[in-house]
Formats: structure tokens, sequence, C-alpha cells
């Protein structure tokens, strides 16, 4: 949902403002961008006493056969290009998880706290994962990095709009 209100935005944003000029693009200066990312058991095998449905949901046959539904929280970030990510991971159980970007990975033992540090190179969407099989594919978020020209446009569409009647 705060993807697509974000994607929502930065379209409109382009779509209706004039195309940035250099200067604008120029002003962004890349900066520190501390993440904490929790990792979450939401439908998970010690749930079962909780939420009877699973029994048969995880067993053979059932529709999470061989899964378990965990999710990183939160599940998007929104950085711009050059940003530096500084991550701290929270894994609060004991089952192990991995965070994996596609040049980036970090195993995040259970019952710890991880760190990490992220380069954002280039604008893009980015997928995140967990590298547990079991935890495929709903064990992701995304990583969205805007481009510079993409702030300035949004801060100029903010500078045009009217202000508020008195
Ligand atoms: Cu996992």
């Amino acid at each position: 949902m705060r993807i697509g209100m974000s994607t929502a935005l930065l379209v409109t944003t382009l779509a209706c403002g004039a195309p940035p000029r250099a200067s604008e693009t120029a002003r962004y200066v890349p900066r520190r961008r501390d993440v904490t990312l929790t990792t979450v058991p939401y439908l998970v095998r010690e749930m079962t006493g909780v939420l009877p449905f699973l029994k048969e949901a995880l067993a053979k046959g059932g529709v999470l056969e061989g899964k378990e539904v965990y999710g990183f929280v939160p599940s998007s970030v929104t950085v711009v290009e050059g940003d530096t990510l500084h991550f701290t991971f929270i894994n609060p159980e004991d089952d192990v998880h991995a965070f994996v970007l596609p040049d980036f990975a970090v195993s995040l033992p259970g019952q710890s706290v991880t760190t990490g540090t992220y380069v954002a190179r280039r604008a893009g969407l980015y997928r995140f994962t967990c590298a547990i099989v079991s935890h495929q594919p709903m064990m992701a978020g995304d990583l969205v990095v805007l481009s510079p020209a993409a702030i300035a446009a949004i801060a100029a569409s903010a500078d045009a709009s009217p202000s508020p009647a008195r």
C-alpha cells in the first residue's frame, strides 16, 4: 500500500510538473539513512495453538505445506540515489532469516540484532527477500531508490502548490 501511494504521487508529480532543471537535480546531497527492519512471524508452526486452522494449512497437502509466513517490518524502504543505509535487523525469535538484495546479503541469526551498511548506488525498485526457501515468496519487500531528479520534481511540485486559504 505504501509503495502504491508513493508511486502514485511520483507518477502524478512527474506527469504534471515541468522537468527539473540541472541546478535542481544537483541540489540533493546524499545522506545517511538509519533503517530498522524486524523479522515478524505471521503464520508459523508455533502459532497452531492460537490459530487452529494453521495445523491443516501447514500439514502435507495444506495450502502452506512446506512454508511459513514471515514478514519484514517495514516491508518497504524509500531512499534517494547515493544515500547510505545503515541497517539494523532485529530477529526476535529463534528461526534464522536472511536479508537479500541483488547485490547485498546479510544472515540474520535467531534472537539477534545484526547491522549492515549499504549504498543505494542506482535509482530503481529493488526487491529484498529472505533466503530461507520455506519463507519464500512471502517474506519480501521493496527498496525504492528515487533519483535526485524525482526528488527535485516532487519539491518543485510542492513549491508550486497554492497556499491554503485563510
Ligand atoms: Cu526468513
